[in-house]
């Protein structure tokens, strides 16, 4: 931690304790406690997001756009972006690396998995005020900080080509793997169609709402702040909503999809969505659920593949391992299909 201090006396003076924070699988995260506050700070991957200074112009923009709005009941809080003493929005080290520092948001927890309905209503809840502010804020304002990202079919594409490059794999786990990607790939340009063919509308996006970046209160009752808005960028709306239910609805021990906690989470989504959802958007819910646990599942089989350079791992087959759970997953949805589309259809009668 050490190490630590001087960065993150950047963006504050007396710095008296530092820990590690979160688990995510690209950026390196710590809690800062400094002499009248704690704070976030945070070594962007640039080995991932090419432009890591896009990603603090973005975040101005959507604070921006949210604290305007602030009159007219924002329910959610979204970290601030905090400035280095010499008032930059970053700092640089001497590696070249980008360190930024966020608020920190007290008196809340975030959950890995959900524990009862309500709490996946909440998640729902959440995204959709999320997708809500942001309906009037132009996809255009925003830097794209990660190009290709959920795009399935430039997985695949790259995927074949790694596949191509490496001698065949024995072992049974990547038979499986192997297998679920030929048999799904038929569906992987599901949403990238839909776009072209402009039935699907460039939006702002999250990028990454997965349930552990929903900040629950200490009750674990009501969802305070989403976090993680490196993603926030223009793309569609249903890569959120299908990431949220992977994460939300995913039982981790059976590698089962769940149908109530599927429907708790789309029916507090619409409430906040259903004035600016197009028929095609309730059309292609669907596919978002089955496609992004399957784009999830690729990109881990593929980083597997290469040597694990993207996601961390603490284990040589945990990439391997966590992609045979999002297989899994996407096979219980796609033979939950009847089930799913009647209570999408269900959550998509106002109430
Ligand atoms: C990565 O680092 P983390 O956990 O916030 C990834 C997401 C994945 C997630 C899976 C930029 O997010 O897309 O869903 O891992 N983020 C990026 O745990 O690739
Ligand atoms: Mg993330």
């Amino acid at each position: 931690m050490d190490t630590l201090r001087p960065i993150a006396q950047q963006f504050a003076k007396t710095i008296t304790h530092i820990s590690p924070m979160g688990n995510g699988l690209i950026n390196d995260t710590f809690l800062v406690t400094a002499a009248s506050s704690r704070f976030v700070l945070q070594r962007i991957n640039s080995k991932v997001f090419p432009e890591p200074r896009q990603i603090m112009d973005n975040l101005m923009v959507l604070n921006q756009h949210v604290k305007q709005k602030q009159n007219t009941a924002v329910k959610l809080q979204i970290p601030e972006l905090l400035k280095t003493i010499d008032q930059q929005n970053f700092y640089q080290d001497e590696f070249g690396d980008y360190w930024r520092a966020l608020g920190y948001i007290e008196k809340t927890e975030s959950l890995e998995t959900i524990g009862n309905l309500n709490q996946a209503a909440q998640a729902g809840y959440a995204l959709g005020h999320f997708h809500q502010l942001l309906s009037d804020l132009k996809p255009s304002l925003l830097h794209d900080t990660l190009p290709g990202f959920h795009i399935t079919p430039d997985y695949f594409a790259r995927y074949e080509k790694i596949v191509a490059e490496l001698p065949p794999q024995g072992a049974s786990e990547n038979q499986y793997c192997s297998q679920f990607i030929e048999k799904f790939q038929p569906k992987v340009g599901v949403l990238e169609t839909a776009k072209q063919q402009g039935l699907l509308l460039l939006r702002v996006i999250h990028g990454d709402p997965k349930l552990n970046n929903f900040l629950f209160d200490l009750h674990g009752e009501k969802i305070i702040s989403i976090i993680d808005l490196d993603t926030v960028k223009p793309g569609l709306i249903h890569y959120d909503i299908g990431d949220c239910l992977r994460s939300c609805c995913h039982n981790v021990v059976s590698n089962e999809f769940d149908l109530d906690s599927c429907a708790a989470l789309l029916t507090a989504y619409l409430s906040e969505t259903r004035l600016f959802f197009s028929a095609e958007d309730y059309e292609y819910l669907y596919a978002a659920i089955y496609l992004i646990p399957f784009e999830l599942g690729l990109r881990f089989y593929t980083d597997y593949l290469e040597g694990n350079s993207y996601f961390k791992v603490t284990y040589p087959k945990q990439n391997l391992q966590r992609a045979e759970e999002q297989f899994r997953l996407c096979e219980s949805i796609l033979g939950q299909e009847t089930g799913i589309r009647s209570l999408i259809e269900a959550a998509s009668k106002p109430r």
